[in-house]
């Protein structure tokens, strides 16, 4: 693995004594996410990655050229490379050859720690051993010595020794790789042509000379994938819809055994869109060498534009000299360590000001030899520049408005983008967790957020005035944009469905109770006029051949009547949902169910409310005592 240590044996040659054997496969299967992050769509590509980049490996090292990846029609994906193939010479501690240890031991790739830039495996970088752990049958051909060599193997395990099963020119070699994932393991096995073919683009613009070529056999797709221009390419790729600025600036160096090489091209638009990557891994969450890049890059147009007297008073910023930029920042570099939550961000400190040097020396350069294009980008970041400016000063007056009582919404209010009330909903939500899973899960569109911190003030208790300057009433007042008593107007409201979304126990049932008492006594008309909604989330997922929702235990005995003992879940609260979860059970139009609440409903609430919160107390100790035994009050 490219991010280990050093301390271990080192070893500089290549050849069979060069495998690096570390014990333990058996954890594969039993967590095979720990190593290739997931076992749905994107771990089942991953083995794909994991194979080919032990190919790219061989091409970096300069033996080899073509690589071809072929999704056959029973399944599987094949691997051919035409690089010097895996050893099967006898490991000299094993004592067998080291293809089988290669494949059947983990981290026994052809791994060398430092000696070569590595791409080695991908995001988790653990290679072969692991794609055979997780195939159901994998089989590994090895051109060398002038013969075809072979072994096939079961969930990792060998079928039978390594044999010889054909000759050819001495000369040619190369090692292909077969494997069929194992489907006890993988939510899907159908391997997907154009995600294989965005990874192996990509591979082939960071590695240029290299010739990728991905089919399919079912639908006799095709596509190769050979960059001459390498990140030049990559970059007219990116801007290939854009209306661009300027060729593009292209810089190559090697410092302290690390190789930085980036692109730039900016467009006429706004977008940021800046690529990284080290050792072609996809460092999605930047890291070092992108703070290193963006800091030179912005203090290399501001001493262009300062010593060409085109700034006013005001350095540009960091933003307003990225709008517009397209760039790629590709790294080798010996011993990466990957960081962050998908492990995707470069954490090697040193790397920053490397790249920062390199950056800040050719751009300097670069300017200065091409004046024309360095006005058009200082230029570029100086409209951006005016332009946050008076987004500013205008983004103040309306602070200073709303501070005057013309505007000002709820901060808690996550509003959506239509202005219209028509078509729009406001969902009032319990708490701000499921408010914030909420937020996620709504279509921000039509759909908006207001969550209420634990219970509304009891009304029940509370005199008007009061009740009015209690922060969550007035929020819920403020957002549905009515005003209240005398100067309620119907049309003010600014949406056409009032959604209550509270957690299907006691506590949601208590909220809804305090809403519905609070809407019937100070705004009844929204209830008249049909706006007020209560969402229905369901109690259970039941699990078996896919995800069931059940919105009642009645509903959970038919089902589990009908489909046996599978696994049940109880959302004790939206909290518990995910936000697709949440999104599809209770807040799509298309699938959730919704309870339109009439003034009978309303009536109830604040009968019932009454008698809970009221001053009396008989009444209070009657009705616990009559619905003790109902864990939930239903309305
Ligand atoms: C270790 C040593 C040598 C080649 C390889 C590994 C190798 C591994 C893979 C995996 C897929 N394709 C590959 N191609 C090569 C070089 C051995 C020698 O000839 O000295």
């Amino acid at each position: 693995m490219s991010n280990q240590k050093s301390g271990e044996e080192k070893v500089k040659s290549y050849g069979a004594g060069a495998i690096k054997v570390l014990e333990g496969l058996d954890g594969v299967r039993h967590r095979p996410a720990m190593y290739i992050g997931s076992t749905g769509k994107a771990g089942l590509h991953h083995l794909v990655y994991e194979i080919v980049d032990n190919s790219v490996d061989e091409a970096l090292a300069g033996y080899c050229d073509l690589i071809k990846v072929t999704i056959n029609k029973d399944g599987s994906v094949t691997v051919v490379d035409n690089g010097r193939g895996i050893p099967v010479e006898p490991h000299p501690i094993y004592k067998k050859p080291a293809l089988e240890i290669a494949v059947t031991k983990l981290h026994a790739g052809g791994k060398f720690e430092k000696d070569v830039y590595k791409v080695s495996g991908g995001l988790h970088g653990v290679g072969i051993s692991v794609v055979a752990a997780l195939s159901k049958l994998m089989r590994v051909r090895v051109k060398r010595n002038g013969k075809i060599y072979q072994q096939e193997y079961k969930i990792g395990k060998p079928l039978y020794d390594v044999k010889i099963v054909g000759e050819v020119d001495k000369d040619e070699t190369g090692t292909e790789v077969t494997f069929y994932p194992d489907e006890t393991i993988f939510s899907t096995t159908d391997f997907d042509f154009s995600v294989l073919a965005a990874r192996m683009r990509e591979i082939a613009f960071l590695n240029k000379g290299i010739k990728i070529v991905l089919e399919e056999e079912k639908t006799n797709k095709k596509e190769v994938f050979n960059f001459e221009g390498g990140l030049i390419d990559f970059i007219k790729w990116v801007n290939k819809n854009k209306d661009v600025l300027h060729k593009p600036i292209y810089h190559i160096k090697e410092k302290d055994k690390v190789v930085v090489e980036f692109a730039i091209q900016y467009n006429s638009g706004y977008q940021e869109n800046v690529l990284s990557f080290v050792n072609t891994i996809n460092t999605v969450e930047g890291g070092t060498h992108v703070s290193g890049f963006k800091t030179a890059l912005t203090r290399a147009l501001n001493n262009y534009a300062s010593k060409n007297k085109m700034l006013k008073n005001e350095a540009l910023s960091g933003d307003d000299v990225r709008e517009g930029l397209a760039a790629v920042l590709s790294l080798k570099i010996p011993e990466p360590q990957f960081e962050g939550q998908t492990k995707t961000k470069l954490g090697n400190s040193e790397i920053k000001g490397i790249v920062d040097s390199i950056t800040m020396d050719f751009l300097s350069e670069f300017f200065e030899e091409n004046p024309s294009i360095a006005k058009e980008i200082v230029n570029k970041g100086l409209e951006a520049q005016r332009a946050r400016n008076a987004a500013k000063k205008a983004k103040e007056l309306v602070r200073r408005k709303s501070a005057f009582g013309f505007s000002g919404l709820p901060g808690k209010l996550a509003d959506c983008s239509k202005t219209k009330a028509e078509n729009t909903e406001l969902f009032i939500v319990e708490g701000d967790s499921a408010g914030g899973s909420a937020k996620m899960a709504r279509n921000k569109e039509f759909q908006a957020i207001l969550p209420l911190r634990g219970k509304i003030l009891n009304v029940e208790k509370a005199n008007p005035v009061t009740v009015l300057s209690n922060e969550q009433i007035s929020n819920l007042i403020t957002a549905m944009g009515t005003g209240i008593g005398e100067q309620f107007k119907i049309e003010d409201l600014r949406y056409s469905k009032i959604i209550i979304m509270t957690d299907a126990d006691v506590d949601g049932a208590h909220i809804k109770t305090l809403l519905l008492t609070f809407f019937f006594r100070f705004m009844p008309k929204i209830i008249e006029n049909g706006n007020l909604y209560i969402a229905v989330s369901p109690l259970y997922r039941v699990r078996k051949r896919g995800d069931h929702y059940v919105y009642s235990d009645e509903e959970l005995k038919s089902l589990q009547k009908e489909i046996g003992g599978a696994e049940v879940q109880r959302f004790k609260g939206l909290g518990e949902m995910n936000p697709e979860q949440l999104w599809e059970t209770t807040m799509n139009p298309k699938t959730r169910l919704l309870k339109r609440v009439t003034i009978e409903d309303a009536a109830i609430a604040d009968e019932l409310f009454s008698k809970l919160m009221g001053e009396d107390v008989e009444a209070r100790r009657q009705f616990i005592a009559e619905k003790a035994h109902e864990a939930q009050i239903d309305i």
